[in-house]
């Protein structure tokens, strides 16, 4: 058994979890915050067979995409100042970032 952790845009994540549900996945969302937007995105804890990685491996790459967002990174205007003014960086936030762990144990009491 696998288990994949899947941090998505949260404007894919309602689409995704649909699509999931209906192929018979289990899934389990969670409000998370990316470490260098600061702003929300989704994490889904998918808990699955083997033989069945590759098909929500499928459903994740066919519903997320990539889009551009503007990041507000900080730079210091006058160094040893230590005044720093927020600029905005174009970034590319990936569809999914997808970790896939190997599950020792499964049990539902
Ligand atoms: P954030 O940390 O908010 O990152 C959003 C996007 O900003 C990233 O998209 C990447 O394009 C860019 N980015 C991140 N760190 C950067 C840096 N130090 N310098 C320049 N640009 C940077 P993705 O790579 O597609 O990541 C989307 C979200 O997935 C991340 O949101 C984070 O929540 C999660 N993530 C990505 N890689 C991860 C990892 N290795 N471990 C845990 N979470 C990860």
């Amino acid at each position: 058994m696998k288990l994949l952790i899947a941090i998505v845009q949260d404007e894919d994540a309602t689409k995704l979890i649909s699509a999931l549900m209906s192929e018979g996945y289990g899934v389990t969302k969670l409000a998370t915050t990316g470490g260098f937007l600061r702003a929300g995105n989704t994490t889904l804890l998918i808990g699955i067979e083997d033989c069945k990685l590759d098909g929500a491996m499928g459903v994740i790459e066919k519903v997320c995409h990539s889009r551009k967002q503007v990041a507000s990174a900080p730079t210091q205007m006058s160094p040893g100042m230590g005044s720093f003014t927020p600029y905005p960086v174009e970034v590319m936030v990936g569809g999914a970032t997808v970790f896939q762990l190997s599950v020792e144990q499964f049990k539902k009491f």
